[in-house]
């Protein structure tokens, strides 16, 4: 078997994402594609991103509730990088022009006041590490024709994150269950979907430990200050030219961004 030229399938993503173009998924060109290769595809590509004056802001978890494994049939957690250049600013407004097709989906947001590294690291040491929970959302939009993918394909799409709106409002990790926090999703003014923390695998904090541990194996950490997202405890919805989508939570501000095309 040849190896798999992560560098060139890192150059091929980041293509796409400047041509604002679907590409054909990795996985239809290669006979197997491993996971620990696609995220050293999707560690290439950070390279690639932060050569050009990016930097990283945080991590996300993707596919950590049900809702999401089955919208999209991966049925694993996936962990991901997120960019400096991808935070929306106050506006809430997301440049269609800059994106493939994307899609928006709320979010449960970590900031961790202490640095945390796997292996071994629970759900009780996120609360400790952190510093505030608050809520966002995340517009994903994967480099893959038809937002279709396999596992490793997403892994080495940097999990499709693309924008998130990090909301206000925040509060102790210890101020309420997050097991128990609300989220109403609504898009274009209607309810589409809601969701608790415990959609997130259980619970979020137990999330942001898999992925601690995660890092851990690859001889990274989180870092204090970094921005995490835990997942979308629903599904992703297209964000159209004009459409505004809005995640009211239990226990922090709303969210609101709008599609400009
Ligand atoms: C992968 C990204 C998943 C989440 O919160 O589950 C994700 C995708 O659905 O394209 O960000
Ligand atoms: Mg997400």
């Amino acid at each position: 078997m040849t190896a798999i030229d992560h560098a060139a399938w890192a150059s091929y993503l980041l293509a796409a994402v400047d041509d604002r173009s679907a590409v054909t998924a990795i996985t239809k060109q290669l006979d197997a594609l491993s996971i620990d290769d696609a995220y050293a595809i999707q560690a290439a590509l950070l390279e690639l991103h932060l050569g050009r004056g990016d930097t990283v802001a945080g991590v996300k978890l993707g596919l950590t509730s049900a809702a999401k494994q089955e919208q999209m049939g991966v049925t694993e957690p996936v962990y991901g990088w997120v960019l400096g250049s991808s935070l929306i600013d106050g506006s809430g407004e997301v440049d269609l022009g800059e994106l493939i097709h994307p899609r928006c989906e709320p979010e449960f947001v970590f900031v961790l006041g202490e640095d945390l590294a796997g292996p071994g690291v629970t759900g009780e040491d996120v609360l400790d590490a952190t510093d505030c929970v608050t809520g966002g959302i995340e517009v994903i939009d994967s480099r893959y024709e038809a937002f279709s993918f396999t596992l490793p394909d997403v892994i080495a799409d940097n999990t499709s994150a693309a924008r998130v709106a990090i909301g206000s409002g925040a509060i102790g990790p210890r101020d309420a269950d997050l097991t128990t926090l609300g989220c109403v999703f609504e898009v274009a003014g209607e309810v589409v979907a809601t969701a608790t923390g415990a959609a997130l695998l259980g619970d979020p904090a137990s999330c942001v430990a898999m992925l601690a541990n995660h890092l851990g194996k690859h001889g990274q950490r989180l870092w204090a200050g970094w921005t995490i997202l835990a997942g979308a405890p629903t599904d992703a919805k297209p964000l159209g030219a004009g459409t505004r989508a809005r995640a009211r939570y239990s226990h922090f501000d709303s969210v609101s961004i709008v599609g400009k095309g």
